[in-house]
């Protein structure tokens, strides 16, 4: 699903360039060549590092990778681009699960997020989304994106309400600096 994941990671890697940490990508959206140029083309505006698998690479390999270089370099931040379509759910979710192991494993005393970007014309599908990917992943928080259109992503509320996730940045366009901080104070008002 075109959430927004990959314009969402380009834009949180440039934030936290500008923060003074180190920053890498990686691609692991290995599903369609297109995915990975797309990264590139953020971590370029973002200036940072990114790791690229091979085409149909194993995505929780490219991972793999990712985290190595990561290490090597003493990178403070690295984050991985997953796939959102996939041949079929099962398939898709399985893949998560994998990655999250090997993250798991690989860094098992680091800080991790896990973050699931929600696009706030999505409606209540979002709640399916949810429910799905808390199968495979312990979710840390929420991005809602495509809050600069018509739609306000009130459904957030009611899973933010139900799961305890929070809403840690919402997307309010297509450029790089189009992010902000959640702030529910300002959202509620929106919504009224
Ligand atoms: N207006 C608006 N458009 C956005 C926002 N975030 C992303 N988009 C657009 O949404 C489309 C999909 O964004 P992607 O980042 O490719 O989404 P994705 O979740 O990585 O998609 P897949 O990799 O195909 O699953 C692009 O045209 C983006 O420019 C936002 O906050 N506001
Ligand atoms: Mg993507």
């Amino acid at each position: 699903m075109e959430s927004g994941k990959t314009t969402s990671i380009g834009k949180i890697a440039k934030r936290i360039k500008e923060s003074g940490k180190s920053v890498m990508v990686a691609a692991a959206d290995t599903f369609r060549a297109a995915a990975v140029e797309q990264l590139e083309v953020w971590s370029k505006r973002a200036n940072c590092d990114i790791i690229k698998g091979s085409e149909n690479q194993d995505p929780a390999s490219v991972v793999f990778e990712a985290i190595k270089k990561a290490k090597e370099n003493n990178i403070d931040v690295l984050i991985c681009d997953t796939a959102g379509r996939l041949h079929n759910k099962k398939y898709l979710m399985d893949e998560l699960e994998k990655i999250q192991r090997v993250i798991e494993k690989e860094l098992p005393d680091a800080d991790k997020e896990s973050l699931l970007v929600i696009d706030a014309t999505t409606g209540q599908n979002a709640i399916e989304q949810v429910k799905a990917f808390k199968e495979v992943s312990n979710i840390t928080g929420l991005i809602l994106t495509k809050l600069d259109g018509t739609a306000k992503g009130g459904v957030v509320i009611g899973i933010v309400h139900e799961n305890k996730i929070p809403v840690k940045f919402i997307g309010v366009g297509e450029g790089i600096d189009d992010m902000e901080v959640f702030k529910s104070s300002d959202f509620v008002k929106a919504i009224i």
